[in-house]
């Protein structure tokens, strides 16, 4: 099958084109390498070293001999060219990658606030869009958030996989049964672009009968695939710093190079996590299992179990003995919070979850050892807060 895979040259992007290059599929990766420029434009870099896209597009070809095309475009931002390269290509399937995916970031300042809106939902609706207008018929599988559910208290009461069936009174005192989309609770400009981009699915699905999976993803942890550990130059991103690294990771890293844990306030945040191998075997499984025409936006839950931040930096803790150290919270988020997700669709596929395993923990470890030396610790700390009230608690630590 012929997939385009726009934010290909990412962080899970750019596993999953290569898992699907290797299962036989013809890869087009379609990027426009702005995740490269924040990096320069933050002055950070991966921990590990990656090789530029045409160098891992060699590097992939010479190792597995099936080849990756690459198109530098923006969907963003052009929108004409999205149109022709949709016209003159015919993808089946399009798996869509390409946003600004770091709340910190979102949060910084108001020019990173107006990227991350104009950059996500824009490219969201182009793609769309150029999709109707060309007549293709593909499948769109894009790589939402479990946050758009919100990190408030569930009450208990698990997290269905995009839809909740609510009862409606009537006048006559009757009721119906509706099935909506689950109501939205963002936490960060960033997390509310993708409760937008919920929408225009819906929207587009309705009107046009767009063929559509949303992933809700979790917090994708771990580093290499045995696909990119083929080569060096195959080699996936790392992100440490205060804004586009993620918690577990971080943690991991952190105690790799013996920096005390930096657990936000009490850590009784409760995040749903998964591995990039499961991430990478979601987004197949989903391709191969697309929606009927005519079917409403499949919503899966891309999860493989819920834990609370303080309870991962234990485990990191006891695992490698590193210092955990509570910092006054930079985001605006609940102290506590309760989770529990329903993820019964992409078990029912196959996926056998990969849980957190001391073993892979550790190979995270390693790897954050080898390339210690290509640390900033200065970009460790998350900088970036969500008012002028946690800017405050950060400056005074308090
Ligand atoms: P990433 O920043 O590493 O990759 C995104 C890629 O998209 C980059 O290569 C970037 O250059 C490209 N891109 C961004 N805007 C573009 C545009 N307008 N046109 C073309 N290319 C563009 O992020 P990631 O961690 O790989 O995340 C990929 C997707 O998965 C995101 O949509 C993110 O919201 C979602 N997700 C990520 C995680 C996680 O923990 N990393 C968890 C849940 C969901
Ligand atoms: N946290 C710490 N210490 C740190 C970093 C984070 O305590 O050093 C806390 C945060 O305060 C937050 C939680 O850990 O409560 C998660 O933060 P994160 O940066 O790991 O994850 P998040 O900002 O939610 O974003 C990441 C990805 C995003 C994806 C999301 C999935 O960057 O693209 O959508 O995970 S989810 O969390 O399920 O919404």
């Amino acid at each position: 099958m012929k997939v385009f895979v726009l934010g290909g040259d990412g962080f899970c992007g750019w596993p999953c084109a290569v898992n699907l290059a290797h299962s036989g599929h013809d890869v087009v990766i379609v990027d426009n390498l702005s995740r490269r420029k924040i990096d320069i434009d933050l002055g950070v870099e991966s921990l590990t070293p990656i090789a530029t896209i045409q160098e891992r597009l060699r590097a992939w070809e010479q190792v597995d001999g099936r080849a990756m095309r690459f198109v530098h475009l923006d969907i963003a931002r052009e929108y004409e060219r999205l149109l022709e390269l949709l016209r003159s290509e015919r993808p089946e399937a399009i798996v869509h990658f390409a946003e600004q995916r770091a709340a910190p970031y979102s949060m910084k300042t108001s020019a990173t606030k107006r990227y991350t809106v104009d950059n996500n939902v824009n490219g969201t609706h182009n793609l769309l869009a150029a999709i109707v207008e060309s007549g293709v018929d593909v499948h769109i599988v894009h790589l939402g958030t479990m946050g758009v559910y919100g990190y408030g208290s569930h009450r208990g009461a698990t997290i269905p996989e995009g839809y909740l069936t609510v009862e409606v009174p009537q006048p006559d005192g009757s009721r119906f049964t509706e099935q909506i989309l689950h109501p939205t609770n963002p936490g960060s400009v960033y997390h509310m672009t993708k409760t937008l981009d919920q929408l225009l699915f819906f929207y587009y699905n309705k009107n046009d009968s767009i063929r559509i999976t949303d992933l809700h993803q979790g917090i994708v942890w771990g580093t290499n695939t045995s696909l990119t550990e083929k080569d060096p130059r195959l080699t996936n991103r790392f992100d440490y710093d205060g804004d586009y690294g993620t918690v577990l990771n971080r943690f991991l890293m952190q105690a790799a190079i013996g920096y005390p844990l930096t657990v936000h306030g009490t850590g009784g945040q409760t995040r749903a996590f998964i591995h990039i191998r499961d991430s990478v075997r979601c987004v197949q499984l989903a391709l191969e299992h697309p929606p009927t025409q005519g079917e409403k936006v499949k919503i899966f839950n891309q999860m493989t179990e819920s834990h609370r931040v303080a309870d991962l930096a234990e485990k990191v803790a006891a695992l490698t003995g590193a210092r955990v150290d509570r910092l006054p919270n930079p985001r605006n988020e609940a102290i506590e919070n309760d989770l529990i997700v329903d993820n019964r669709c992409f078990l029912e596929l196959g996926l056998q979850p990969t849980t957190l395993d001391d073993g892979l923990l550790t190979e995270v470890v390693d790897v954050a050892r080898r390339w210690a030396d290509r640390c900033d610790r200065s970009k460790i700390p998350c900088r970036s807060a969500w008012t002028s009230r946690q800017a405050e608690a950060i400056r005074t630590g308090a």
